[in-house]
């Protein structure tokens, strides 16, 4: 007999059927001469009734002494049950175990630390299934846009020899004799690859040193990233949002099922299928939280705090632009009609989620460049190739990178982003 999965037999067309499913024993009880086993697969859970009067004594005797997590085979009869989780059972015949489990570690109510700990076992609990279908959905969607919209797909290097993001959150690792650093942006390299391409994009993982432990930053992320010859910032932005607001729109498709049981309130996420998104400048965003009586000045950076503010005024994405260039990377473009500022962005999630992508027009003079390079206190001849870039065919253009994690953490209205990844890094954890 083949087996079906649990998804297949969960309709009324399977209503008296005999069928076989295999999966591991989700929960477990004994009442009254008969075992209750919720069967759980990949694709969902189902009760399996196991009858003393109906099977074999040794087959009862091996329900009877099932322990959470066993690997079983079932084989019987599907019924209705209205009182029965998704509405079928299974009327157990045969039963087969393949792997036993005794004192299953997780039992319920334990607490992150000790989850953490067991993060192999705790895997397989029905939230993080859930969250890793959405982020199935989430990179799938970004990847048929992206195609639909003729932007090639390119492999950039994880070990590197600079920095792209600032100094103070490199991993540095030994390479043979030398020091390399894990690159923390494909960035520089997508530029490069722009003079061929022209429209490229890159799906890496990238490494932050982040010395404090927030609820949304990890050492090692997924990071999607795009760069457009040609485009400036607004044509980025467009992109920016188009991309965000078509994979919310797949999730939403697709993944019904999974956000109903994460209890995730879509309303917000309907309505961010809708573009174009609103948009507001860094000095707009600092009037706003000035009125709402934050104390913050012009030129300081927008922490998780301030986004979190900023988001109650807005029920969909929505962008911050025109950052004082302090605040900002070396290479992004500063605005010819206003040098204290950059042509830079953030997209920012509603619900105090916050920054979720953050991009630029890049600079594209070799002596602004350079300048900025030195400013920043960078060696110029660490970014000779980049720099190159200006000398030979120079062309306005522009990027940016979306944080994969911080998109699913806010898709699936998760309270840490821990649970957007299923080994996730940061200090003090590395493990397994
Ligand atoms: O530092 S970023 O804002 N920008 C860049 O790295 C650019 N070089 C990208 C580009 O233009 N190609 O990071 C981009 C996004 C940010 O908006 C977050 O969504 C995410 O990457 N990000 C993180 N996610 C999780 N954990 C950490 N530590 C983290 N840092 C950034």
């Amino acid at each position: 007999m083949v087996f079906m999965s649990i998804a297949q037999v969960m309709n009324d067309d399977m209503i008296g059927e005999e069928v076989e499913l295999r999966g591991w024993v989700y929960r477990h009880r004994v009442i009254g001469g008969k075992v209750f086993v919720v069967l759980r697969d990949s694709t969902g859970i189902i009760q399996c009734v196991i009858d003393s009067s109906k099977v074999s004594p040794q087959v009862y005797d091996t329900a009877v002494n099932l322990g959470i997590e066993s690997s079983i085979a079932v084989k019987g009869i599907v019924r209705k049950e209205p009182r029965a989780p998704g509405g079928y059972e299974l009327h157990v015949k045969d039963l087969r175990v393949y792997g036993i489990s005794r004192d299953f570690p997780i039992k319920g109510g334990e607490g992150i630390e000790y989850l953490l700990d067991n993060r192999h076992l705790w895997i397989r609990s029905r939230k993080l299934t859930n969250v890793m279908k959405i982020k199935h959905t989430v990179l799938k969607a970004g990847r048929e846009w992206l195609l639909e919209n003729g932007w090639w797909e390119v492999t950039p290097p994880i070990l590197t020899a600079s920095a792209c993001e600032g100094g103070a959150t490199l991993f540095e690792v030994k390479y043979f004799d030398k020091k390399a650093y894990l690159s923390q942006s494909a960035q520089l390299y997508l530029e490069v690859l722009i003079y061929s391409l022209e429209k490229v994009w890159s799906l890496t993982p990238s490494f932050r040193a982040e010395q404090s432990r927030t609820r949304r930053h990890l050492a090692e992320y997924w990071h999607l990233e795009l760069e457009a010859a040609w485009y400036n910032m607004y044509d980025i932005m467009n992109v920016a949002e188009e991309l965000t607001a078509y994979i919310i729109k797949r999730v939403l498709e697709e993944n019904e099922r999974e956000l109903k049981l994460l209890n995730r309130d879509t309303s917000i996420l309907e309505k961010s299928t809708k573009t174009p998104y609103p948009r507001i400048t860094y000095d707009e965003a600092i009037d706003r939280l000035k009125k709402k009586g934050l104390a913050i000045s012009w030129g300081e950076d927008l922490g998780a705090d301030e986004e979190r503010v900023l988001t109650q005024d807005f029920e969909t994405p929505f962008f911050i632009t025109h950052f004082p260039k302090e605040i900002k990377s070396f290479y992004m473009k500063t605005d010819p009609k206003r040098p204290e500022v950059v042509l830079g962005f953030d997209l920012l999630a509603p619900e105090g989620y916050g920054e979720i992508i953050g991009g630029s027009e890049r600079e594209d003079n070799y002596d602004k460049l350079y300048q900025r390079i030195l400013d920043e206190g960078y060696d110029p001849s660490d970014y000779k190739w980049y720099l190159d870039l200006r000398k030979y065919g120079s062309v306005p253009h522009s990027g940016f990178g979306l944080g994969i994690e911080r998109l699913v953490m806010w898709i699936a209205g998760l309270d840490h982003i821990r649970d957007a990844i299923p080994f996730p890094r940061y200090r003090g954890r590395i493990y397994p």
